[in-house]
């Protein structure tokens, strides 16, 4: 009877875990424990679930279950992300709908986080591809609309040429595609964006409100996304155009230093002002660029190209004339698509001075060797020179005086830019959320009107989905025309579906009310339980879903639906579960099945593997691990709480029991308890397991099975244990006398009678006399110890002054030399 076997555990509480339904996230308004939001990020339904979910939702549910057992009313929800290319992929693969197999792994995955014993909240479970889903992006597509923060414009874009789609800059990772790899080219296409730049400035100054909960590295990839730099605007004359041209340089103080000009060679600006000799080279030359990816533009390594276009700028400062280049280092979507090179204190400017044998010219003393002969350019503090008024001055007083001379000018002004670009959202795929939109000839982009939404997804049963460039929402005719909502003429559906990452940037608010009927979420409902207080997911997201998520509450927010202005107050990455070393992969051979583990360990010892393998942020080589020996342990503490359970009753008073045991029982208690509220869920399992070790020594050589101290041991051990291993920790519990669920048991409070550490005497003696004897700890240090013989009264008194010496042996003697 006493044998551990997971698998008849698992087959038995998981049908009596159905029934019980523990993790329902009470709505009553009469409920007024303090409430708690936990998330982990939704899972996407490529299959079943891998090792990678194993690691996060275990983590995720220590915190969710420990809020549990602390009686919060605990919102923890599940839900899927089920939009998006992948199934398209399968589906075309199979020949099948994408619908089919994305439901079925759908299934697949709820069968197996059940399995999995995830605390969820299973009522209000979602997928972003359901009709009562999607249609509220459409919905919330329109608000924005309406604002002005959804707008169509042409422009180059990324776009993957086997995935037949645009990317947003956010989904191109290294110049290649974020799901394929492929190489990234540019393309010229209309395309939706949400403006998303209108709100770069609070993304950067609400992070100070993460700085507490979220990973340092997270806000600095954020950070470095948003890229905010600082610096002016300044007005150069072309020759033979009427308008003069912006440039945005971070180094006004460098003005004098100019000896070029540098246009975007893809900027409408290139072609406008190139003289008629240099037309052709240019036509070339754009040509070899459209096809480079901005990171290689803007690689150092990059040999520089270029095209003279045959004019001159004029420099506003000094009236010199300087000649223009067209090339593919300035990018014409950054800043004015146009710079002032300055070869001495730029390092792409100098590379393509040196190239091109334009003139370099030191404007500011750095103390470094000239930037002409070096090659290398000298972008440093120093003091101005070659700049007449401003020669003497220092790097930041030259910024400052000569922005002010610009302005009083009129050629120029302090000015802001920004790294980040507008949210590109169109996407050229079938299985995702329509477009809402109508194009009328006459009307323009007419949104379609809020009573008429969901735009479906037409069927497309048996069409060809294949990539083609265009929207395979185009080939479904009936489908695209329709009457323009406004004038009623003949219109056309917008045959694109948005980015899946829309999908993602609000769910979470959806979980608060599921079946909410008259909007995307009851406000009401959002206000109680936003934000989340604790998300959980890997690192890849560190600038895609938690930037677009933080912008989406920002409008959300200005829109008068949302209380708060951060989604989520505190954020962990896990780390990534690899083997022997490596992330496991299909060519390594190296891949571990979270089923197969499962099958062999049971869900508790993998679980428990997860969690003890060490801190929640590190990496887990599956290699270095044993679940088996996880397995081996869960099976003595099934033995403890068993044995107990079958030797005494519940609810005896435990302080008729052992106090050795009693004492590590409460110090557990006290200690795990931090290490749960400090997130160091490993070191909490090794207490658990201390824990285990004594109850066994106390049946085994102490007071014996029936001492309500091993009760006490026991049932505290079933509680602690049920974060981490559910399905044994509910056994034991059922064992030990108690009613499911041990998950809503309670958190064990320590008695802090019980946690007074053991003391040993001091013997504390001035000139070779015992004066006082202190009771003391026996780990004290020396340095505390002293200070304690010193600060005694009784020691006092034979002291006059400083002591000549002191000789501490701690914990048991101290030795004053007056
Ligand atoms: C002159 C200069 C002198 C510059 C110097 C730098 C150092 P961040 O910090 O990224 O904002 N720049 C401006 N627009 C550009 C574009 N569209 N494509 C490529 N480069 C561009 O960098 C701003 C600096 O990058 C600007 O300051 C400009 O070069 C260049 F000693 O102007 B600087
Ligand atoms: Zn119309």
């Amino acid at each position: 009877e006493l044998v551990y076997d997971p698998q008849a555990l698992q087959a038995k509480w998981l049908r009596r875990w159905e029934e019980l339904n523990p993790f329902a996230a009470v709505e009553d308004a009469a409920d007024t424990r303090p409430r708690r939001y936990m998330l982990d990020m939704f899972a996407y339904p490529s299959g079943d679930l891998h090792m990678g979910h194993g690691e996060v939702f275990a983590i995720g549910d220590v915190i969710a279950r420990y809020w549990f057992q602390k009686d919060y009313n605990v919102l923890h929800p599940v839900g899927w992300d089920s939009f998006g290319l992948p199934a398209e992929n399968a589906a075309i693969k199979r020949d099948a709908h994408p619908a089919e197999w994305t439901y079925a792994n759908i299934e697949t995955q709820a069968n197996s986080f059940k399995r999995y014993a995830v605390s969820f909240d299973w009522s209000r479970r979602l997928h972003t591809s359901d009709e009562d889903y999607y249609r509220w992006n459409q919905w919330l597509f329109n608000r924005f609309f309406e604002r002005g923060l959804a707008y169509r414009r042409g422009g180059l874009v990324n776009w993957c040429p086997t995935d037949q789609t645009v990317l947003a800059n956010e989904q191109v990772v290294a110049g290649k595609c974020e799901r394929c790899g492929s190489d990234v080219v540019r393309r010229e296409l209309t395309q939706w964006y949400f403006k998303i730049t209108d709100y770069a400035d609070r993304l950067l100054d609400d992070m100070k409100l993460l700085e507490h909960g979220w990973p340092e590295r997270v806000l600095t990839m954020q950070r470095n996304w948003i890229g905010r730099s600082t610096g002016a605007d300044v007005q150069f004359e072309i020759e033979g155009r009427d308008e003069p041209v912006t440039v945005y340089t971070t180094r006004p103080d460098t003005l004098y230093g100019a000896t070029f000009f540098v246009v975007a060679a893809d900027a409408p600006l290139a072609e406008e002002i190139v003289a008629p000799g240099q037309r052709e080279a240019l036509a070339a030359y754009r040509a070899e660029v459209a096809k480079l990816s901005d990171i290689e533009r803007l690689s150092t390594e990059k040999e520089k190209t270029g095209v003279f276009l045959g004019v001159h700028a004029v420099n506003p400062v000094n009236g010199e004339r300087i000649p223009v280049w067209a090339a593919d280092y300035v990018l014409s979507d950054y800043g004015h698509g146009a710079i002032m090179a300055v070869p001495a204190h730029d390092q792409r400017d100098l590379d393509f001075a040196v190239k091109f044998g334009l003139p370099v010219k030191v404007v500011v003393h750095t103390g470094l060797a000239d930037p002409g002969e070096t090659g290398i350019a000298t972008p440093g503090e120093g003091t101005l020179v070659n700049s007449g008024p401003l020669d003497g001055l220092s790097k930041s007083e030259a910024i400052a005086r000569i922005t002010q001379v610009l302005a009083e000018r009129g050629t120029g002004h302090a000015a802001v830019n920004f790294r980040l670009r507008d949210w590109l959202l169109s996407r050229q795929r079938f299985w995702g959320t329509p477009i809402p939109i109508i194009h009328c000839p006459d009307c323009g982009e007419v949104p379609v009107p809020d009573d008429q939404l969901p735009v479906t997804l037409p069927d497309l049963r048996g069409a060809d989905l294949k990539p083609k460039g265009v929207s395979p929402l185009a080939a479904a005719t009936d489908w695209v025309n329709v009457e323009c909502p406004k004038c009623g003429g003949a219109a056309r559906r917008d045959t694109d579906t948005m980015d899946t990452f829309v999908d993602s940037s609000w769910y979470f608010l959806r979980y608060c009310s599921p079946g909410y009927e008259d909007g995307p979420f009851d406000v009401a409902q959002v206000r109680k339980w936003g934000p989340i207080d604790q998300y959980i997911g890997g690192q890849e997201h560190a600038v895609l879903h938690l930037l677009y998520s933080r912008f989406f509450i920002k409008v959300l927010h200005d829109m008068g639906m949302v209380t708060f202005t951060e989604p989520f107050m505190r954020l962990l990455n896990q780390g990534q579960v690899i083997n022997q070393g490596k992330a496991m992969s299909k060519s390594l051979g190296n891949g571990v099945d979270l089923g197969k583990q499962i099958d062999d360990f049971g869900v508790d010892a993998v679980r428990l593997t997860m969690i003890f393998a060490g801190p929640p942020e590190d990496d887990i080589d599956w290699a270095d691990v044993s679940p088996a020996a996880s397995q081996k342990f869960l099976a003595r503490a099934f033995r403890v709480m068993a044995e107990a359970g079958a030797a005494s009753a519940p609810g005896a008073d435990p302080a008729s029991g052992d106090l050795e045991l009693r004492k590590v029982t409460h110090r557990t208690i006290d200690e795990v308890t931090k290490l749960l509220e400090s997130y160091r869920f490993n070191v909490a399992v090794a207490r658990m397991m201390e824990l285990t070790s004594a109850a066994r020594k106390a049946i085994d050589s102490g007071p014996g099975a029936g001492d309500t101290a091993v009760r006490e041991a026991a049932e505290t051990l079933a509680v602690m244990l049920s974060l981490v291993a559910p399905y044994v920790a509910e056994e034991g519990w059922e064992k030990l006398g108690h009613e499911p669920s041990v998950a809503k048991a309670g958190w064990p409070v320590a008695d802090p009678a019980l946690l007074v550490q053991e003391s040993v005497t001091c013997v504390v003696q001035v000139a070779g006399k015992v004066r006082d004897r202190l009771e003391v700890s026996p780990g004290i240090s020396a340095a505390e110890l002293e200070a304690l013989a010193l600060g005694s009264e009784k020691v006092r008194q034979y002291l006059d002054g400083a002591p000549r010496k002191v000789i501490v042996r701690e914990p048991k003697l101290v030795n004053i030399v007056p």
